[in-house]
């Protein structure tokens, strides 16, 4: 072994990395905890390479938010409003299947959709929308709607949620994302986002889609109120969860953004936390195929570092993302297919154009790389 741990508390941890047996909850702890960044990033770049080679993936998707009409008020979130908010909004069908066509310049594999939960939309208006968009676009994927718009949705029409996921499935949903789970822990959920459903509900509807053969993602806010143990608690119960389902593709830590929101007297992330994010979830994910850096999130200079610190992907081209910049990102909201191949080949990786479910539609070519 080459590399010098300046942290003695993670060579055990190497030990386990290096024999691929799992990490426990207190190795998580030691490495939300430790200063040895550098350490932390070269194991997890090592399971990284070992899963994934030099490969980054991308997509070619468009977000699409169908409305920012909450019947919660969560915390941390600026995107939210009441219907008499001078920013409220909602879109009609006829205006979502024309965002639609405006974005899809024939490439698009994806619509990633998700909303606030609108206390008057029908569920049929979000069968009719996948409906629509299946017609209109037989070959895009859609990836709609967080664990807690489908528990709402399963409310709303009192049937259980594997009835709820069958009727979304037939008018077209092809995968769940990984929006809603924040962190599961019951102190930090009372304090950020009281209203919402527990983690275990979450946990339970991405078991249910699992059981349904419908895939989907996970996800983690960082950076408000959690401490290192919440976070190592979060990791360890999805990681169960895929032991029994193995039906998450690709988790990815959100970076919490203050701006606009109640919770605006904390700061924004740290880069040296958004990297050890990625790279702690790697390592303890160690059943989970991918781990994203979501360059809209941390910057595209943080998630380029984050190719070696455990992630494999950067998402995808976006085009106009409203959750994260109603809370103060400073991002672009697009970034087109070339600029992408060029982050991810500055970075030294190979770019891998990827589909939903990371079929490959292409391979580039490394041209440039530094
Ligand atoms: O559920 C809301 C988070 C999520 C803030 O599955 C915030 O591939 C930071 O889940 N600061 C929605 N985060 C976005 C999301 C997502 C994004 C990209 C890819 C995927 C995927 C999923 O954004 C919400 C919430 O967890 N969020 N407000 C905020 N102020």
């Amino acid at each position: 072994m080459l590399f010098e741990f300046e942290d003695s508390a993670l060579k055990p941890v190497y030990e386990k990395v290096n024999a691929g047996t799992r990490l426990s909850f207190d190795d998580g702890v030691t490495l939300w905890k430790t200063h040895d960044l550098l350490g932390v990033g070269y194991m997890a770049n090592l399971v990284r390479e070992k899963l994934n080679g030099n490969k980054t993936y991308f997509i070619h998707n468009r977000h699409i938010n169908p409305t920012n009409i909450c019947i919660h008020s969560c915390q941390f979130c600026a995107f939210g409003v009441k219907a008499d908010h001078p920013q409220a909004y909602e879109k009609s069908l006829a205006d979502i299947f024309s965002d639609a066509e405006k974005y899809n310049d024939g490439k698009v594999s994806e619509f990633h959709i998700v909303g606030g939960l609108h206390p008057d939309f029908s569920f049929e208006y979000y069968l009719d929308m996948l409906k629509g968009l299946k017609e209109r676009f037989p070959s895009v994927h859609i990836q709609a709607f967080t664990a807690v718009e489908i528990e709402y949705f399963s409310r709303l029409i009192n049937l259980p949620l594997k009835d709820t996921l069958e009727k979304l499935k037939v008018a077209g949903l092809g995968s769940i994302p990984g929006g809603g789970a924040e962190i599961f822990a019951k102190r930090v959920r009372r304090k950020i986002c009281g209203e919402k459903i527990t983690g275990e509900e979450w946990l339970r509807v991405h078991e249910t889609a699992h059981r349904a053969e419908v895939r989907s993602n996970a996800t983690m806010l960082y950076g408000h109120l959690e401490t290192a143990e919440e976070r190592a608690d979060h990791l360890v119960r999805l990681r169960e969860l895929q032991d029994r389902t193995r039906g998450f593709v690709t988790f990815i830590p959100l970076a919490f953004h203050p701006e606009n929101t109640v919770l605006n007297f904390l700061k924004t992330t740290p880069g040296q936390l958004d990297l050890r994010a990625l790279a702690v979830s790697r390592l303890m994910l160690d059943n989970f195929p991918h781990v994203k850096a979501f360059w809209i999130m941390i910057t595209p200079e943080i998630a380029q570092l984050a190719q070696s610190f455990g992630a494999d992907d950067m998402d995808g081209t976006v085009v106009e993302e409203k959750i994260i910049h109603a809370a103060g990102a400073a991002t672009n909201q697009i970034f087109h297919k070339d600029q992408i191949i060029h982050m991810i080949t500055e970075s030294g990786r190979k770019p891998v154009e990827r589909d939903t479910l990371y079929e490959q539609v292409e391979e580039l070519a490394m041209e440039g790389a530094c």
